[in-house]
């Protein structure tokens, strides 16, 4: 099956019109993969399967069947669950906005649906609809809100793709049935019981026809005309690309376009995975993406009870912290002047200044920056707990820029260098 991913070529309406401007400047997202996959952590009968928690139910990984796979919802009670904590986690990360898995392949509805009674409120002792809590939390939080949908993958649904080719009587089924009986109706219920929503992101789209994917993308437009759709719809449909799974991309990409990356190995929950991404890390993958011109979207998984690991939400407490340092670094900033990273950092740009995002401080104390021709007004080491530092410069004729910086690295995490150039002179800005 052909994945549909980094599908560059969508429209710019988005950008032009104005509906893409609250995506565009946000650049930082906080995206949740949580379902019934949470509730077994990568483990099956005593059994630990490494690899994506979310497949697991996939013959690759413990190959459940459907019967014995649905049975896992009469144990899924996440009483742990708190919509404001999660939401408030997200802000306190500096993320602007949520996605959530609403269905993800396995086909288990995390709402409210009265479309097919596999889901949260029907099939579990919990009971209750945890995505009408989290966008009341969001909306609270004045955090943007947006739900996952796997559109053509279901593999517990008669019909829809790797599920089930006959429904309940043994009566062979097709993608129609499944798309008319479960796929539209569940996305009509997501675009319509939960207010204004701002993202519907879709997800492998894989080899489904055509028609289907326009009926359904037409549907959210007219339900949602705000909500911002990812490219992942398929067919070059959507208002923003969305590229690889975890990939960073080395080139600019002009356009509306987001990553989503995850804060460990897996998507959803696994017990064994401890490999979270340090606070480090994460803003030096955040800065470079932004520096490609896109936005980062970036996963908790929940566990079993609903709780999100706290090794990993303490990292994303410390991301906010020095988000709220240099706010300027990353929101509503635009892609660097050079097409791929430096050798001790990233950079971003605002207005008339360019911030050296330097994770990897020099040594020497000299910083290069590479053929520019622009010419600088200032620099300085931004210290906002003190007084900036004010540093010097040679910019020589050969346009690689020395900059005189100290020795040791002003923030343990990522050091900003504020540099004032004439950005918008009309000429070239690097050689
Ligand atoms: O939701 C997350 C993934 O579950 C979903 N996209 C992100 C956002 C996704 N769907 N498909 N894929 C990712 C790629 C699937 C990779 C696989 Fe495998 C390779 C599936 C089977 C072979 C990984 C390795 C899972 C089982 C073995």
């Amino acid at each position: 099956m052909e994945e549909m991913w980094g599908d560059k070529n969508v429209s710019l309406d988005a950008l032009k019109n104005g509906k893409g401007k609250f995506f565009d400047e946000s650049n930082f997202g906080m995206f949740i993969h949580w379902g019934l996959f949470s509730n077994l952590g990568g483990v099956w009968n005593g059994k630990t399967y490494y690899g994506i928690g979310e497949w697991i139910m996939n013959p690759r990984m413990a190959g459940i069947p459907v019967e014995e796979y649905k049975h896992i919802a009469k144990s899924f009670n996440p009483t742990g669950f708190d919509a404001k904590k999660i939401a408030q986690l997200a802000k306190d990360a500096g993320m602007k906005y949520i996605v959530i898995t609403s269905k993800h392949h396995e086909g288990f509805a995390m709402f409210d649906s009265k479309v097919s009674d596999f889901n949260i409120v029907d099939a579990t002792p919990f009971g209750r609809d945890p995505m009408h809590e989290l966008a009341d939390a969001c909306h609270d939080l004045g955090l943007g809100f947006g739900f996952y949908y796997s559109h053509n993958q279901d593999w517990t649904a008669p019909g829809g793709t790797r599920g089930p080719e006959v429904d309940k009587k043994g009566k062979k089924t097709t993608f129609k049935d499944y798309f008319y009986n479960k796929c539209k109706p569940q996305v009509k219920e997501i675009c319509t019981n939960y207010g204004d929503i701002d993202f519907v992101w879709f997800d492998t789209p894989g080899d489904m026809p055509k028609k289907y994917v326009v009926e359904l993308a037409d549907m959210v437009r007219e339900l949602q005309p705000k909500a911002m759709m990812c490219s992942r719809v398929g067919y070059g449909l959507g208002d923003y690309a969305s590229v690889g799974d975890m990939e960073v991309p080395t080139k600019r990409i002009e356009g509306l376009w987001e990553t989503c990356d995850t804060n460990n190995d897996s998507w959803s929950y696994a017990w064994y995975d401890n490999n979270f991404k340090s606070p480090k890390v994460i803003l030096g993958r955040l800065i470079e993406t932004v520096a490609r011109g896109g936005s980062y979207l970036f996963n908790v998984g929940p566990d079993q009870l609903g709780i999100v690991p706290e090794i990993g939400a303490e990292f994303l407490r410390k991301t906010g912290k020095w988000l709220k340092k240099y706010p300027q670094v990353v929101y509503a900033a635009n892609a660097s002047p050079w097409d791929y990273k430096l050798p001790w950092g990233d950079v971003t740009t605002k207005d008339n200044n360019m911030y050296l995002a330097v994770s990897e401080w020099p040594r020497d104390g000299k910083l290069y920056l590479p053929g520019l021709i622009t010419k600088i007004k200032t620099a300085k080491i931004l210290n906002p707990e003190g007084t900036d530092q004010i540093i010097e410069f040679h910019q020589g004729q050969d346009n690689w820029v020395t900059f005189e910086i100290p020795f040791k690295a002003p923030d343990n995490l990522i050091s900003i260098i504020e540099v004032e150039v004439d950005i918008h002179n009309g000429g070239d800005i690097i050689a």
